[in-house]
């Protein structure tokens, strides 16, 4: 754009009009600022969340279940990398407009600086992590520091006089009518401060993810050791004498444990929780006659029950993933329940993680007798800190989704109408037992398989009850009864395999797995809404 060489003499006086794609970077690289020092503040006061953090806690707290279904069927595991994103883009993009705008009336830039402010005081105030005060001292922080950045950057855009008072709090530098008289000079002068304000958001968020990275929780997690029991060497063995079954050799059938890194993840958590332990407590109260609380320090003393048991997700869908099998190391919820003394009436027992996530079991589940703790160990390790550490509630039988509060903070006694967890209003079963099932994992569905020998195996559980026969139907012929694996106790998935003679063609096989009450799994094939899926794994295969 050349400048009009009257306006060398009146830069001031007769502004020309000034780019709006200006305009939409200087807004963009305010907002940005505002954000990242909003970011950088809040992980200086880790756990408690930055602007960003909070607001997509929010999205999550508030979204429609489809609109999570959505973010988890086109993300998967990144869904909360993408909503954060999300949120980033969304600001950034509101922020251009303000820019924009604000060529003409810098009021508005400053007003909607403001705005974003006040939303993200209300998400941060709200947030179980964040609070008030924290959240407002924060949210000024961050609007002083992006109407700062705003009024430097309208101050450089090329094209016109700057309309607003150089301030001196910016340091911004007084427009120079030299500069003014050439375009090129200018528009460099712009971009360099535009630089300069990119540099600063990329700086000042590279602070903040290294401020929040966890180390030193994953240090202290690195540090804890686990009290050695004499169940863990039984377990231990069993788990060996499983694995070198000739079921368990079985090539692509899961081994008996699932390895803590590939053990599948689901929770609600934009950013995982970092508990430091040392000062972390674990409150048991409500409907009890005495409120305990307990520390890390506690918990691991007392954490002589170990067991494997198997973990599912009521989304998993027939045939899926989200289930695995560990060994727990933990406290029973009983001894801990006794001791703080339940009240008459207490018939729910509710959970809160550290972030705000809760859910709520009948208290029946704590003391017949099933496997329920609170657990710090995860096949021989301190828990790992996407899988809840310090503590997390494990209870044989119930989905995760009402039991297996993570990064664990406190449990409730209280009524079983007088509260439902995070999940029941969003259209989930108020109970959650988990439904039998077993799973084809070898060979793989619709594959291309050799014609000739192709085992056929997989893994089956029935929490609490125990897997007590699987068989297997390829195409319309006889349901045959698969070979077992060794048994880990009842809470444990079980391995299973079948030798089968594959013929050229394409094949259905399909498995069902008994339970130690004698049932057999329902044909009946249900969605996992609202208490989990059930139905037959069927695949079909190509020799
Ligand atoms: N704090 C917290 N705990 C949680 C959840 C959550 O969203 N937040 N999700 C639950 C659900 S739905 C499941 S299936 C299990 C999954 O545990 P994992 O991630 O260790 O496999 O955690 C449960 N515990
Ligand atoms: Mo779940």
């Amino acid at each position: 754009m050349e400048t009009d060489p009257q306006s060398v003499e009146a830069p001031v006086v007769e502004p020309t009009a000034r780019p709006r794609w200006a305009g939409a970077l200087a807004g963009m690289a305010a907002g940005g600022v505002a954000l990242a020092v909003g970011e950088l503040a809040g992980s200086i006061a880790a756990p408690k969340p930055g602007p960003v953090i909070a607001v997509s806690n929010r999205v999550i707290d508030q979204a429609p279940v489809w609109f999570i279904d959505f973010g988890k069927a086109i993300f998967g595991l990144a869904d909360k990398p993408a909503l954060i994103a999300g949120t980033i883009i969304l600001s950034v993009i509101f922020a251009a407009i303000l820019g924009v705008l604000s060529l003409k009336k810098p009021l508005v830039g400053v007003a909607g600086i403001a705005a974003f402010g006040v939303v993200g005081f209300l998400a941060m105030g709200v947030d179980a992590q964040g609070g008030w005060g924290y959240g407002l001292l924060l949210s000024i922080l961050s609007v002083l520091a992006g109407v700062s950045a705003l009024i430097v950057l309208l101050n450089q855009v090329p094209g016109g006089s700057a309309r607003l008072a150089p301030i001196e709090v910016t340091g911004a530098a007084p427009a120079n009518p030299i500069q003014s008289a050439t375009g090129a000079l200018e528009r460099r002068s712009f971009l360099g401060w535009l630089a300069g304000a990119t540099a600063s958001v990329i700086g000042l968020s590279l602070g903040a993810r290294q401020l929040r990275g966890g180390a030193a929780v994953e240090e202290a997690r690195r540090g804890v050791e686990l009290q050695a029991l004499e169940g863990a060497e039984e377990i231990e063995a069993a788990v060996t004498a499983a694995d070198a079954s000739p079921v368990a050799t079985t090539e692509g059938v899961s081994s008996v444990i699932t390895p803590n890194d590939d053990f599948y993840l689901i929770d609600t958590a934009t950013l995982t929780p970092q508990v430091d332990p040392s000062d972390w407590k674990l409150t048991i109260k409500g409907m009890v006659d005495n409120e305990l609380t307990f520390t890390y320090e506690e918990l691991l003393e007392r954490s002589t029950t170990i067991a494997p048991v198997t973990l599912s997700c009521v989304s998993n869908p027939i045939g899926g993933n989200l289930v695995g099998n560990a060994v727990w190391q933990g406290v029973p919820l009983s001894e801990l329940l006794e001791e703080a003394g339940l009240q008459e009436g207490a018939t729910q027992i509710r959970s809160e993680s550290v972030d705000g996530w809760d859910c709520g079991f009948p208290t029946e589940a704590a003391f017949d007798g099933r496997t329920a703790l609170v657990a710090v160990g995860m096949n021989g390790e301190p828990l790992p800190v996407d899988h809840g550490f310090p503590a997390r509630l494990v209870v044989s039988g119930l989905y995760g989704y009402v039991s297996a509060t993570k990064w664990l903070k406190e449990i409730e006694l209280t009524t079983f109408e007088g509260f439902d967890g995070f999940w029941i209003p969003r259209g989930w079963s108020k109970l959650g037992p988990v439904k039998t099932q077993s799973r084809i994992d070898t060979p793989v569905a619709s594959s291309q398989i050799p014609v000739g020998s192709v085992p056929i195996g997989g893994v089956a559980w029935a929490p609490n009850k125990g897997i007590v026969k699987v068989e297997v139907q390829v195409d319309d012929e006889e349901w045959a009864e698969a070979e077992l694996g060794e048994s880990l106790g009842v809470n444990a998935w079980r391995q299973w395999s079948l030798p089968w003679t594959s013929t050229p063609g394409v094949h259905r096989i399909r498995v069902r797995a008994t339970d130690g009450d004698g049932v057999t799994q329902t044909d009946v094939v249900t969605p996992p809404a609202p208490n989990g899926a059930s139905g037959w794994h069927t695949i079909a295969v190509r020799a």
